[in-house]
């Protein structure tokens, strides 16, 4: 096996932890559900059907911002990400610029490509996207709040772009809960203070990265991003998903460094990326782009 492709192995999957947190997790709604897969379906059809030249589009899906755990079904308090949506909010104007079409997975309220420092407001909807910028029908956009929304939204996703083979990408920069609350030993209603001190148990979210590789979207091509505010553990941590997860890059970067310096780790090394520092506003996500985009028609190609 190459250091494209990646090992074969697969984690042992929680199947059962998985079922249990998709069966009890609010539905998003027949009719949303429906609504979402058919705008998936026409974006993909619209994108990857081949053109006059024959050629096709690849896609990815980009995920940005961080999830929240709600406390209360009927939710007033919630935990929180500080994930502001940058990193995944300039990465799709790259990914956009080199041609892909882009999903835009996205926690409500965070960056918007295009307009990275304005915030998510429906108001700027109102504004027609000029011709120039040309990304009419190349962009996507579904917006999350929760783990339970952005888990079965990212799971509709890759059962929809399965069929791109290598073509997929996805590159998973949000900001994931590692613990939740199960739905169903949730307060429904507002907690109260009057019983005192609070106790929360909170559960593992389970692992979700083995299954989108191995049975939701085997082919596709896999970037994962791991923070961590200790420099001493990113690397350890970032090789450890690699091989746990089987993803083909983890992106590793440190809280404070985030919007300088990455290191993308790959079976075959390690390769540091900086933005330019020579150049006023210089984002670190073009290099990154770049890279990944380079490495994914090399897998494509290997897998033709
Ligand atoms: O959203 P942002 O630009 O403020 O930060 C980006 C990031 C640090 C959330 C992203 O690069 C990342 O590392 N996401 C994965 C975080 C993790 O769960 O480890």
């Amino acid at each position: 096996m190459d250091a494209i492709n990646g090992s074969e192995s697969f984690e042992e999957i929680p199947y059962a932890d998985i079922k249990s947190f998709f069966d009890s997790a609010p539905a998003l709604g027949d009719a949303a559900e429906t609504k979402i897969k058919e705008e998936l379906e026409k974006f993909i059809k619209r994108n990857y059907s081949p053109s006059e030249n024959g050629t096709t589009r690849r896609v990815v899906c980009v995920t940005s911002g961080g999830t929240t755990v709600p406390l209360e079904q009927r939710c007033v308090r919630y935990i929180d990400n500080f994930s502001s949506g940058h990193r995944g909010a300039a990465s799709t104007e790259y990914f956009l610029k080199a041609g892909y079409a882009v999903v835009f997975l996205y926690r409500k309220g965070t960056c918007q490509p295009y307009c990275r420092s304005l915030p998510d407001d429906p108001l700027l909807e109102c504004f027609e996207v000029t011709s120039e910028s040309n990304i009419t029908g190349t962009l996507l956009k579904l917006p999350f709040t929760t783990i339970f929304e952005y888990l079965q939204l990212l799971q509709l996703l890759a059962l929809s772009m399965r069929s791109l083979g290598p073509n997929a990408m996805f590159y998973l920069a949000a900001a994931v809960s590692d613990f939740y609350v199960p739905w169903e030993s949730m307060a429904v209603h507002k907690i109260q203070s009057a019983s005192g001190p609070l106790d929360i148990r909170l559960a593992q979210v389970p692992k979700m990265l083995p299954v989108l590789r191995k049975d939701w979207a085997p082919m596709a091509f896999c970037i994962s991003f791991k923070l961590e505010t200790d420099t001493k553990i990113l690397l350890e941590k970032a090789n450890m998903a690699l091989k746990k997860y089987n993803m083909h890059m983890v992106v590793a970067n440190e809280l404070k460094t985030r919007k300088e310096e990455v290191i993308v780790v790959t079976k075959s090394g390690n390769i540091t990326i900086r933005r330019d520092m020579t150049q006023a506003g210089a984002d670190v996500e073009e290099p990154l782009v770049k890279l990944i985009v380079d490495r994914h028609s090399a897998y494509i190609g290997s897998q033709s």
